[in-house]
C-alpha cells in the first residue's frame, strides 16, 4: 500500500522536480496527481516514465489525498494550503509563507527530523530556503561535534532560484551582447545579470540586510540552534542552476580541519571532494541533478580561535527545494503516517 500525493505547481521548475524527485526515489505511491493554477491546465508533466495532464488547484479536492508537495508563490499557497490541511492532507509547502510560524515544523531531515512530529498543530510543513538548506546540511555535523558561535556566509546563488524567466533573461541577455541591436534589458533583475553579479536577492529590510540574507539568520537558527549567531551577503550570479557558499564558521572548540573533514566525509547528505590540486573542488555545473551537498576547500581560518573556511555547493532546484521536500515526505511516511516502506 502507498500514498495519494499531489505536487501542487506541478508545472514550475521545482514542482516538475518534485515529480522526477518522487520518481527517482521510487516513493510508494498509489495516486499521483499533478496540480496547476487555470492558466497552464492541460499542460502535460512527466512522472517517471508517465505523462501526467494537469488538473485544475481551484477546483481539487484534497479529501482523501495523503500528502502534498506545494511549489507555489506564497500568495496562492495562503488561499490553498489551509484547504488541503483541513481536508486532513499533509502539506509540504515550499514557500516562505510557514517557516516562521512556531506551530509550524521547518525540517531539513539531515539536521532535524524529529520535529516533524510538530507538523499537527497545522497539518502543515515547511521546507526551507534554498541557501540555507545546503547550509545547515554541512554545519549540523559540525556543530554536534564543537558547537557552532558565529557564521558569516556569502553566497554565489544561481538564476533559477528566480525561476524560468530569471533562466530566460541570463540566456537572451547574454546572446544579446554579441550581437549588435539584439541587447536585452534587465526586467526580473534590477541590474543586467550577464557577464555580472548583483548583490540583491528578495527586498530589502529596514536593516540594510535583504529578506534572503534575513531568511538564512532565522531558518539557520530554527532548524539548528537559537544560539547562533549568522551574518550572510547574498549574491546572484550569471549561473543556470547550483548555488555556492563561501562559509566561515566560528566553533566554541577547536576543531581541526583534519577532523572536521572526516565529521562531513560521514555526515548524512554531504559529499566532500577536497583536494588541494587545479580542479579539487566542486563548482555548481557539477552538481546539477546531483542529491548531494558538496563540500571542498576545508580549511582552518587562522585570524580567530576556533575558526574553520569551507564552501559549499548545492542543485538548489534539488537539495534547495524539491529533494528535501520529497526527503521530508519520506520521514512523514516512514516516522508518522507508516502507509508503507517510504
Ligand atoms: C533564490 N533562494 O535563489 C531564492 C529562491 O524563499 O524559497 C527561493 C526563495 C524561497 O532566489
Amino acid at each position: 500500500m502507498g500514498y495519494k500525493v499531489a505536487v501542487v505547481g506541478a508545472t514550475g521548475n521545482v514542482g516538475r522536480e518534485m515529480l522526477n524527485i518522487l520518481a527517482e526515489r521510487h516513493f510508494p505511491i498509489d495516486e499521483i496527481a499533478a496540480l496547476a493554477s487555470r492558466r497552464s491546465l492541460g499542460t502535460e508533466v512527466s512522472f517517471g516514465d508517465k505523462t501526467l495532464k494537469t488538473q485544475d488547484l481551484a477546483t481539487f479536492d484534497f479529501t482523501g489525498w495523503d500528502i502534498a508537495l506545494f511549489a507555489i508563490g506564497s500568495d496562492a499557497t495562503k488561499e490553498y494550503a489551509p484547504k488541503a490541511a483541513k481536508a486532513g492532507c499533509v502539506v509540504i509547502d515550499n514557500s516562505s509563507l510557514y517557516r516562521y510560524d512556531p506551530d509550524v515544523p521547518l525540517i531539513v531531515p539531515e539536521c532535524n527530523a524529529d520535529a516533524i512530529v510538530g507538523y499537527k498543530k497545522k497539518n502543515i510543513i515547511a521546507n526551507p530556503n534554498c541557501s540555507t538548506a545546503q547550509m545547515v546540511v554541512a554545519l549540523k555535523p559540525l556543530h554536534d561535534r564543537a558547537k557552532i558561535k558565529r557564521v558569516v556566509v556569502s553566497t554565489y546563488q544561481s538564476v533559477s532560484g528566480s525561476g524560468k524567466d530569471a533562466i530566460d533573461e541570463l540566456w537572451d541577455q547574454t546572446k544579446g551582447l554579441y550581437v549588435p541591436g539584439q541587447e536585452v534589458a534587465p526586467s526580473v533583475y534590477p541590474k543586467q545579470i550577464a557577464f555580472n553579479v548583483i548583490p540583491h536577492i528578495d527586498v530589502f529590510m529596514e536593516d540594510g540586510s535583504t529578506k534572503e540574507e534575513w531568511k538564512m539568520v532565522a531558518e539557520t537558527k530554527k532548524i539548528i540552534d537559537p544560539s547562533i549567531k549568522v551574518t550572510a551577503t547574498c549574491v546572484r550570479v550569471p549561473v543556470f542552476v547550483g548555488h555556492s557558499e563561501a562559509v566561515n564558521i566560528e566553533f566554541e572548540e577547536h576543531l581541526d580541519e583534519e577532523e572536521a573533514r572526516e565529521i562531513l566525509r560521514t555526515a548524512p547528505g554531504c559529499l566532500v571532494v577536497d583536494k588541494r590540486e587545479d580542479g579539487g573542488y566542486v563548482t555548481p555545473v557539477e552538481c546539477v541533478g546531483d542529491f548531494a551537498t558538496f563540500i571542498s576547500r576545508i580549511r582552518q581560518d587562522p585570524t580567530i580561535d576556533n575558526g574553520l573556511n569551507i564552501w559549499v555547493v548545492s542543485d538548489n532546484l534539488r537539495k534547495g527545494a524539491a529533494l528535501n521536500a520529497v526527503q521530508i515526505a519520506e520521514v512523514l511516511g516512514n516516522k508518522v503516517l507508516q502507509k508503507a516502506e517510504a
